[in-house]
């Protein structure tokens, strides 16, 4: 038992949509891990005779992290801990681990797509049995008892062998060092006809997979390369490294730039994609075109059928609110239901749960299907190689006559970030402030129809959710979201969602940034934003 010096992890925040995060410096201050890990081990009732998986994206203090845990775990009287080798563990493996060994939770290191390294970020949070992020009950409680715990309990151990394959003991626990790939490709290969996508990739069709140095490197090249067929040299930047090559593990335009100038270039693959730090997010593009992930998960829900693990059709679709209303056409064609849900992962649980939808997504890059219960980065990868084997064209024909079947939501996002947290905060609580006398006024050329801030009604739990993010309809139906995001380390990241539905007689074809200039300037008329940020522009526009 050690006490705890004073350690405050959250900083009288709560957490975010994802857990903590945090520079990774400041993780590694004495007790502060700590404090997190018993905080998370009291919440859910403490861990005796408990079984967890542990895992992580590889960054720097991963492995450190995990030798932590597996102390605290055994001292706090767990039964097994099963940890991905070398610690690794993308989130939806380790997702399908926890589902698969039926254990009580898991414990996930990660900092998604922000950077690793000494200097950059780390993030630790935990999954429920079903495999999905704790719901704010869960989180809600471990934030209150990171403010009053006084002790956490531990081990005097030596290190465990992560490298080694096989059961091992600590104190009176087991751990069990698992492949942490195997069993996450078995799963692929039950959900997608492996053959169809080989003979794909055997006719010519080039692929190419960034990994961003990040975890998803072993698994798509098993899967790809290995498995698939796919010639060496598919995956690129394939190697975990503790920095992400220096680099910034965010699968978008910015971020991916080598990969999307590759293939907006006359000799460039026919497909290309790529995921971030933990492997749950996804881009995806074609020769030449880059596919918005909100118009991912549209196409994705319209052709999930073609895949033979979802043969018998959708029960449903969740989009989390900022994500356009381009899966929401597709639900109505199908006659199900589009739930709309607030920002993060957690919230799609009790829909998959209870067997309301199968396919969700989100705008910042993540999909999946209640295969696991984390957005898949590789999943939408192979569903789309999938589709492309069963329709035999182009990405850029299915992007095409998607538009003309269902018209097109033009999309963007614009962020501001590391701004000054109280700039940030003031600004939309102005907003707030006039949300009510909003209808009827003009914003630069548009006049607000409504205004208002989400708030999500669980159909499961009942639970209710609100402040979710403000929302801006504009009559002729445009419409903008601005929100915070909950997953920067830095000051505020002020997030603004623009969106214009054009009907499939329209022009489907325009530019994005101008096909939405109404709504960027009615934006920025409302807000005074850049005045107010002291920025000209966003710091990242996808
Ligand atoms: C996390 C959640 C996502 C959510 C995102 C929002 O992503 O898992 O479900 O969409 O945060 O980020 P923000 O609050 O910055 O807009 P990840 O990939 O960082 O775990």
């Amino acid at each position: 038992m050690i006490s705890v010096k004073s350690c405050d992890p959250f900083e009288g925040q709560k957490p975010g949509t994802s857990g903590l995060r945090k520079k990774t410096r400041v993780f590694m201050q004495p007790d502060y891990l700590e404090t997190f890990v018993q905080s998370t081990f009291d919440a859910i009732g403490g861990l005796a005779g408990k079984r967890l998986v542990v895992g992580g994206d590889g960054r720097y203090f991963n492995r450190d992290a995990i030798q932590t845990i597996l102390r605290m775990a055994a001292a706090n009287g767990a039964a097994e801990v099963i940890v991905g080798q070398g610690g690794l563990l993308s989130t939806p493996a380790a997702s399908n681990l926890i589902r698969k060994n039926k254990t009580d939770g898991g414990l996930i290191l990660s900092a998604s797509h922000n950077p690793g390294g000494i200097d950059a970020d780390f993030g630790i949070k935990y999954n429920i049995s079903n495999g999905g992020p704790a719901p704010e009950g869960i989180t809600d409680a471990i934030f209150e008892n990171t403010k009053s715990i006084r002790e956490y309990k531990t081990l005097t151990t030596a290190d465990i062998d992560l490298g080694a394959i096989g059961q091992q003991t600590l104190g009176d626990m087991t751990v069990t060092v698992v492949d942490p790939v195997v069993d996450y490709a078995q799963l692929m290969g039950q959900l997608f006809s492996f053959e169809k996508i080989k003979a794909l990739l055997a006719g010519g069709f080039a692929v190419r997979f960034d990994a961003m140095h990040a975890v998803t490197g072993p698994y798509a090249t098993y899967i790809l390369e290995d498995l698939l067929g796919a010639p060496k040299g598919t995956v690129i930047n394939g190697v975990p490294s503790e920095d992400f090559g220096k680099g910034h593990p965010d699968p978008n335009p910015i971020w991916a730039k080598p990969l999307v100038d590759e293939v907006m270039s006359d000799n460039g693959p026919d497909f290309a994609a790529a995921s971030d730090g933990d492997g749950d997010r996804n881009m995806i593009l074609g020769k030449g075109i880059y596919v918005t992930p909100s118009d991912s998960l549209a196409v994705l829900a319209a052709n999930i059928h073609l895949a033979p693990g979802y043969t018998s059709g959708l029960a449903g679709i969740a989009r989390s609110m900022p994500t356009s209303r381009a899966a929401d056409e597709v639900a109505k064609s199908l006659g199900v239901q589009c739930y709309e849900t607030p920002t993060g992962w957690k919230f799609f649980g009790n829909l998959l749960d209870d067997g309301r939808v199968t396919i969700c997504g989100e705008e910042s890059a993540g999909t999946g299907s209640d295969h696991v219960r984390e957005k898949d980065g590789l999943w939408a990868v192979l569903l789309w190689l999938n589709i492309l084997a069963e329709r035999q064209t182009s990405v850029t024909d299915i992007m095409n006559s998607h538009w003309q079947a269902f018209g097109r939501h033009y999309y963007s996002r614009h962020d501001y970030e590391a701004i000054d947290s109280e700039i940030a905060n003031t600004l939309m609580a102005d907003i707030v402030a006039q949300l009510d006398s909003l209808s009827g006024t003009k914003a630069a050329r548009l006049t607000i129809a409504d205004a208002n801030q989400f708030a999500y009604d669980d159909p499961v739990d009942g639970s209710i959710s609100r402040n979710q993010g403000l929302r801006l309809f504009f009559e002729g139906g445009a419409r903008a979201v601005l929100r915070l995001s909950g997953t920067g380390t830095e000051g505020a990241t002020l997030r603004v969602y623009l969106e214009r539905f054009e009907a499939p007689n329209g022009d489907l074809n325009m530019d994005p940034q101008a096909a939405l200039k109404d709504v960027i300037d009615a934006v920025a008329d409302l807000t005074q934003l850049q005045t107010r940020t002291g920025r000209n522009a966003p710091d990242v526009i996808t």
